[in-house]
């Protein structure tokens, strides 16, 4: 019997001018996006970018957020309304990030929908965000990203079904008009694509070994489920090694962020007097990961350096690695690495966005992010769950913990000190005119000596994608002292108050004896050489950064 279709609505909309999506997705306060015809407006703008829409299948999900559950009901009625053939969404409205990666590459839907601010704090006075993934997974290159914010300029209706609210706490089959909805248990494709990947056997005897301990923080965010599921339910550790693993809307009132000052818990239980073996933290939406040993903090840039040394440990990457890229700021600790093996290594600007051409063409195996986002060719999003498998398969095999394990790595490759000194929340016009006295800078820069360092290269970065010849500019001012160190500075496109300046720091250290220093101390130059280039403290009004990474 034919379905009658639902009546469709044509709303007018006030018109927005401010939905230009970041880094990643469009980012706002809950409160915008409460605002009247505001999510409506942002979701008609995707689908209007989206010609071949019309009976096909889209994931979707979020990370359980303040206003997750509104958004996905709303969602859904424009959807139905928008010609849409199917939605595939998490129960409970629930699917992290990678999640949703999975998803559309197993079931080879047409794209899908995240709802996520990511590691932004959640709660009515929270943030709340947006992002649309395309076919292959990954989340929509920026001539996708560019059309979509042109059309959100120029549209003036959006389109919309009356219809009640959808049970999306039953898995099952329903109906709105003609579209067909499947709600589904969110792990399970997660959880059975990791069993392909990495030896859980091997796994499972290290983290039930009486001699083995672990933390995992997912910091009441999408990753507990996940995580249960995996460490406890398959590979047996203990009950209660995952923390905080009820997803919460607002986090818990926590910022769900996996660095050493936000997972405070997991923190403190890694430097405290009888640290576990093995700690690690995931964000709000689940593709970003802080890797711990005991009393030793694994940078993000280092992670992804000594996954791609020991990758062949692992059987998803048994064959070897054909290539690594890293975003612009990450330290290269990975180029070491790319080097020894003979392999290439790409550096693209930040945002995940930028890998997938290159995991596409085959270019690259692994890649990764100083922001605590490392992944592979199994999915075309960062992969927080990922990691901390990949972290604990190699454990496994190599039978030493991670601090031996990076000690080698840098007796090996040199040591890349790094840090990442983040001033949020500045004045947006002030942090401009920051990045504009480095760009006027720029041209004297090269070759002049600041204190024990000589500039090699000084420059605005602009990145020529290899696969597509697009270019994107403007994408960070790198001030490069040869092999021996680096400064970049850039603005946050993630941030929903003001301006974030980022100021990333690396120094290599190549001498054994003098790879245990303190970070700061030996950074300490650096961080007075960016004083006196940019003027921070003037420019932010500020003495400290409010976070360093
Ligand atoms: C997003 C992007 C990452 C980027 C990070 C920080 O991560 O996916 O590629 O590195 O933001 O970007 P920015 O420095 O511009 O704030 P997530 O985890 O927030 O989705």
């Amino acid at each position: 019997m034919a379905i009658e279709p639902l009546p469709i609505r044509t709303v007018e909309s006030p018109g927005f001018d401010d939905q230009r999506p970041g880094t990643s997705g469009l980012r706002k306060r809950v409160t915008v996006f409460q605002a009247p015809h505001y999510l409506e407006h942002f979701v008609q703008s995707i689908f209007d970018c989206l010609p071949d829409l019309n009976g096909k299948t889209l994931v979707l999900g979020g990370d359980g957020r303040f206003f997750n559950r509104e958004a996905i009901q709303t969602i859904i009625r424009m959807a139905a309304a928008n010609g849409v053939g199917g939605l595939l969404i998490g129960c409970g409205g629930l699917l992290s990030t990678p999640a949703v990666s999975c998803l559309i590459r197993k079931t080879g839907a047409h794209g899908g929908i995240v709802l996520s601010a990511s590691h932004n704090p959640g709660g009515p006075d929270g943030d709340f965000g947006i992002k649309y993934n395309v076919g292959n997974g990954g989340p929509a290159p920026e001539r996708l990203t560019d059309a979509i914010f042109a059309r959100s300029r120029e549209l003036s209706a959006y389109r919309i079904v009356d219809s009640p609210d959808l049970d999306i706490d039953r898995q099952g089959v329903d109906r709105v008009g003609a579209m067909e909805i499947r709600i589904i248990d969110p792990v399970t494709d997660y959880a059975a694509l990791m069993e392909t990947i990495f030896d859980f056997d091997r796994i499972r005897d290290l983290v039930t070994a009486p001699d083995f301990s672990m933390m995992i923080d997912t910091m009441h965010a999408i990753t507990g489920p996940y995580a249960r599921e995996i460490f406890e339910n398959r590979l047996g550790a203990a009950p209660g090694t995952v923390i905080n693993a009820i997803p919460k809307p607002d986090f818990g009132g926590q910022h769900p962020d996996p660095n050493l000052t936000h997972a405070r818990a997991l923190a403190a239980a890694m430097f405290g007097p009888s640290p576990p073996s093995f700690g690690a933290a995931s964000d709000g939406d689940g593709d970003r990961n802080m890797i711990l040993g005991p009393r030793f903090f694994v940078t993000p840039s280092d992670s992804l350096a000594a996954l791609a040394a020991n990758a062949e440990l692992v059987p998803g990457y048994a064959a070897g690695i054909v290539g690594v890229a890293r975003s612009m700021p990450t330290s290269r600790a990975v180029d070491a690495v790319a080097q020894r093996r003979k392999i290439p290594c790409y550096e693209t600007p930040t945002g995940w966005k930028f890998f997938g051409n290159l995991l596409d063409d085959g270019r690259i195996s692994l890649c990764g992010e100083e922001s605590f986002g490392t992944s592979s060719d199994h999915l075309r999003e960062k992969d927080g769950l990922w990691a901390m498998l990949f972290w604990l398969n190699i454990l496994a095999v190599r039978g030493i913990g991670i601090a031996e394990i990076m000690r080698e790595h840098w007796r090996e490759f040199g040591r890349c000190y790094y840090a990442r000194h983040d001033y949020e929340s500045i004045d947006a016009a002030a942090a401009g005119r920051l990045i504009e006295r480095l760009r006027a800078r720029i041209p004297a820069l090269a070759g002049s000596q600041l204190g024990d360092f000589t500039v090699t290269l000084a420059d605005d970065f602009c990145y020529a994608d290899p696969v597509d010849n697009s270019r994107s500019e403007h994408q960070g001012i790198r001030v490069v002292f040869g092999d021996d160190a680096r400064i970049v500075f850039r603005l946050s496109g993630t941030g929903t108050a003001g301006a974030t300046l980022r100021v990333y720091y690396e120094r290599l250290e190549v001498r054994p004896q003098n790879q245990d220093e303190d970070v700061h101390r030996v950074l300490a130059q650096l961080y007075a050489i960016a004083e006196s280039l940019a003027a921070i403290r003037e420019h932010s009004g500020r003495d400290q950064p409010s976070l360093i990474t």
